[in-house]
């Protein structure tokens, strides 16, 4: 009752006329943290850890290298550093004598998607006080005392571990040991937090270290955060550090470093020594510091160098990670450019695989299409007004009684004609399925769940861990035991899901865990896992875990033949191997319209490209304008979905005025035909761990100019976005990087200098996109229902030409939904522009895709001059064509039959 009484009160609270503000009384700040503040107050400077240095083992064929720490308490720890592949350093500290109360947990399992690679290593030298290795072009340094880790190139460090003493490892202890040890203040044992206890039945077992990024000016990533890009200087400001501890934060504002849905301890550093990466394995609350120091200023050419050259010189951040417990585990991940840092965390934590091509199109969501008639009439309107989409998603109230994997049979009586009647016309159907699970006994999952002691329990271990959530009391699967997963798996089986088909596709929500009664919206850090593992231990992985599986029962359900799709409200490092996500409950304002660009493109730093957020703002309503705005951007973010409260006025496209629909059709016209680039960009992800969406200081790390952007971003490496976020905004600067670069307006091909600001106009009609000369980039043109329905229609191809009158790019094309291009059923072109001449040829791995699909249309942008002729280079046969001199275009038509022909085309001047 009292729990019904709650949700009432949450709904109520959710006019579309509230002003929303997150509560921040309800999430704790550092000062409210007890190991946050023992970590954040230690002092700087005190050597603390010695390296006993007759300990030090190397092993130098294993790329092993292991040694003794001692604390000034004369505990002795055991450390490890491993050299890796592409000279990755990882680095792990554990205790030398093992607990008997409690291990130290380690996400690697999950989060790591193979064991990483040793690679042997050379010691350069070693003494009393030092040891020098070498892997590849990367050097490792320990020095002994105190313990410092350093990571260098030729000969220059580039990150230093621990240079300020704030490593700390808390040994576990027994309460009466702690006690003594005279730590003890009220609440660093159990621990309080508004009308909640820790028990914290293992006592404190913190672990922290400080990072220094040399030469660096900015450090970007730790999503998930609705912050600018780079990160801020945490200690200047006399806030928090940046949190990291998945939470489903209410109304959460923008700008802010408090803690959101997801957690990824990754960061990217750029600057003198180009780009370097620091990848914090831990799955514990924690918190990270920053701080930029400028040294270049003490002396006269230092400071000119930062200033005029902005590069970085003598500067260095200074970072300080702190996490509740777990094993201290981390990577420094060389670069030296920012592709090499995503490349290095893809090969630890892999890549998103190739999506179904379906779920890269336009998805039209709401809480709640209320019944099955209104599903109808949501797909009949889109139909009617020529807006293609690929699915309509269920929310909550699709349940019966928020009873997953179920049906409210009053709304949805016919789920399955329902199903099949959007297959017809190549259209899916997306349903809410939370990890949350109704205490009922007549439910049979619950049932099943609590007889087969599947559910986590409460901190006494004796019973399930209940908390309130939106079906009232509930309780929770484990899922970090297998079992309990293989159990979830099966419950997607069509078999076991009465009223779906395979034409259902599914939405983790709450996977935080969200838990309405429990502290700071989450589960008790004292709740019980299998092999007695603390939630405290796993927390960030919850969500993780939880669509593992999900991808394992979607893949089970049909067969492996099927790639699943699966949209996560929270992530962890591995995330991106099961599914999307999304940037959680937003709200109609330009303020958070203008923090989606960063959002999306620090996800996508953090190695999980594939993110959007809802258009039109989750809560309140979008005024007219703020919608197309939203559906601007949101065609160019790698996942495109409308999605609104349940208490919002309905804002479907077509309600907004003949005008405003057609801008928005445009904008997901714009979408569906640049499918194959996306669908392309996906694939090179595959293949590099590269971000589909990305800051521009990814593409032009040199251009300093770019280091602190984050309103424009590139999609891939060949179109640029800068849309506008701002209320009527008539006109907007644009920066075009590079000075070596050429860039086109996307629609009227005006030419556009790189190194240079300009003013674009603006109008609601106009989303700024760039094309970058040098490219050539894959569209089809022609707009059906949904990205299916004719997968032999043509691509068109831009050449888009850079100063050398020159450009490259590819298209990689396969059926779009199975499995079969691991068997090779997939194509690569290859197409260049070089010396006059055009060529589309066979990708080195090209695979056997066949199809029907031909080139339609060839539009060169950016010639000096139109070409007398334009010829077949075999047969010499002349091509049809057509010259616009307004934007100095040239079209070719149906130059081939095949998109699989090779062909050379000679433009003669
Ligand atoms: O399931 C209802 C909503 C959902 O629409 C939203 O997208 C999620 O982020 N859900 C959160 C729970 C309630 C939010 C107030």
């Amino acid at each position: 009752m009292v729990l019904d009484i709650f949700i009432l009160l949450c709904l109520l609270v959710l006019t579309p006329q509230t002003v929303i503000a997150v509560d921040k009384g309800n999430f704790k700040t550092c000062s409210q943290s007890n190991f946050c503040q023992r970590n954040r107050n230690l002092p700087e400077g005190e050597p603390r850890y010695h390296v006993f240095p007759s300990s030090v083992t190397p092993e130098p064929d294993k790329g092993i290298l292991s040694f003794h720490i001692k604390d000034n308490n004369g505990v002795t720890l055991f450390a490890v550093l491993q050299t890796l592949q592409q000279g990755i350093l990882r680095f792990s500290l554990k205790e030398f004598h093992p607990v008997p109360t409690h291990e130290r947990f380690s996400p690697s399992e999950f989060s790591l998607d193979n064991e990483p690679t040793k690679l042997p290593f050379k010691v350069l030298s070693q003494s009393d006080t030092q040891i020098y290795i070498q892997n590849g072009e990367i050097q490792a340094q320990i020095e002994f005392s105190p313990f410092q880790l350093s990571a260098l190139r030729e000969g220059q460090p580039f990150v230093v571990i621990n240079k300020r003493n704030l490593m700390n490892f808390e040994p576990f202890m027994s309460k009466d040991d702690w006690n003594a040890s005279g730590v003890d203040v009220e609440g660093t044992w159990e621990e309080n937090f508004k009308s909640h206890r820790d028990s914290n039945p293992f006592g404190p077992s913190s672990i922290g270290i400080d990072v220094r990024f040399l030469g660096a000016k900015h450090l970007y990533g730790l999503p998930e955060h609705s912050d600018g890009l780079s990160l801020s200087d945490t200690k200047s400001d006399g806030g928090d550090p940046y949190r990291l501890y998945n939470l489903d934060v209410f109304e959460y504002e923008v700008n802010n470093r408090m803690a959101l849905y997801g957690a990824v301890p990754l960061v990217y550093s750029i600057g003198a020594n180009g780009s370097n990466g620091f990848f914090w394995l831990n799955a514990a609350e924690t918190w990270v510091d920053v701080q930029k120091v400028s040294d270049g200023g003490d002396s006269v050419v230092g400071s000119l160098l930062n200033s005029v050259f902005n590069s970085g010189g003598s500067s260095y951040i200074d970072t300080h990670w702190m996490s509740e417990t777990g094993l201290l585990d981390f990577f420094i991940l060389p670069g030296p450019t920012p592709s090499s840092v995503s490349e290095q965390y893809s090969q630890l934590t892999g890549v998103t695989p190739l999506p179904a091509l379906w779920s890269l199109g336009y998805h039209q969501c709401r809480w709640n299409y209320k019944d099955q008639e209104d599903v109808a009439q949501v797909d009949a309107n889109l139909e009617a007004n020529l807006i293609p989409y690929d699915a309509i998603w269920l929310d909550i109230e699709h349940t019966d009684g928020k009873k997953y994997f179920t049906w409210d049979a009053n709304k949805f009586p016919d789920s399955i004609a329902m199903l099949d009647k959007l297959a017809e016309r190549n259209h899916k159907l997306v349903v809410i399925i939370d990890p949350h699970i109704k205490r009922e006994d007549n439910y049979r999952i619950y049932k099943e769940l609590k007889e087969r002691g599947y559910l986590v329990k409460s901190s006494d271990g004796s019973s399930d861990y209940e908390g309130a959530c939106w079906p009232g009391g509930s309780s929770w699967p484990d899922f970090l035991s297998q079992e309990v997963r293989q159990y979830w798996s099966e419950c997607y089986l069509v078999e076991n899901y009465s009223g779906s088909t395979s034409n259902l596709h599914v939405w983790n929500d709450m996977n935080e865990p969200s838990v309405f009664t429990g502290p700071e919206v989450t589960m008790h850090k004292d709740a019980v896992h299998m092999g007695g593992w603390e939630h405290r231990d796993i927390h960030n992985l919850y969500g993780l875990l939880v669509t593992l599986g999900t991808y394992e029962g979607l893949l089970m359900r049909s067969k492996h033949q099927e790639r699943p799709f699966i949209l996560t409200r929270s992530v962890f490092p591995g995330s991106q191997r099961y599914s999307a996500v999304w940037t959680g409950d937003n709200e109609a304002s330009w303020g958070h319209l203008k923090i989606v660009v960063p959002m999306v493109l620090q996800m996508g730093l953090g190695g999980i490209p594939f993110v959007g957020s809802d258009v039109g703002g989750f809560f309140k309503h979008p005024s007219p304008e703020l919608l197309v705005r939203w559906y601007q951007v949101g065609a160019y973010s790698p996942f495109f979905r409308q999605h609104a409260h349940i208490d919002t006025p309905r804002r479907e496209p077509w309600l907004f005025g003949e005008d405003n629909l057609r801008i928005i059709r445009d904008a997901i016209t714009d979408r569906y035909q640049l499918l194959p680039y996306w669908y392309t960009l996906f694939y090179l992800h595959t293949q590099s761990g590269a971000p589909v969406v990305r800051p521009l200081w990814y593409e032009f790390p040199e251009d300093y100019n770019t280091w602190d952007m984050y309103e424009q971003a590139m999609v891939g490496s060949a179109i640029m976005i800068s849309p506008v976020t701002e209320i009527g905004q008539a006109s907007q600067e644009v920066y075009f990087p590079d000075e070596d670069s050429i860039w086109y307006d996307k629609k009227s091909f005006v030419r556009f200098t790189g190194g240079e600001t300009r003013s674009v106009s603006t109008p609601l009609d106009k989303i700024p996109v760039f094309l970058r000369g040098g490219s050539v980039i894959p569209f089809r043109m022609r707009v059906r229902r949904s990205s299916n329905p004719n997968p032999d229609d043509p691509f068109t191809l831009y050449v888009v030409l850079d100063g050398k009158q020159e450009a490259s790019g590819c298209l990689y094309w396969d059926d779009g939904h199975s499995f079969s291009y691991k068997d090779g059923n997939y194509l690569i072109r290859e197409f260049s522009y070089k010396n006059g001449e055009f060529s589309s040829a066979a990708g080195a791995t090209s695979g056997g895709f066949s199809t029907k699909s031909w080139i339609e249309r060839i539009l060169v942008i950016g010639l000096k001059g139109k070409p007398i002729k334009v010829a077949l280079s075999s047969s010499g046969d002349e091509l049809f064509t057509k010259w616009d001199l307004d934007s100095k275009t040239l079209e070719i038509r149906k130059p081939v039959e095949n998109i699989k022909t090779d062909v050379k085309i000679r433009f003669s001047f």
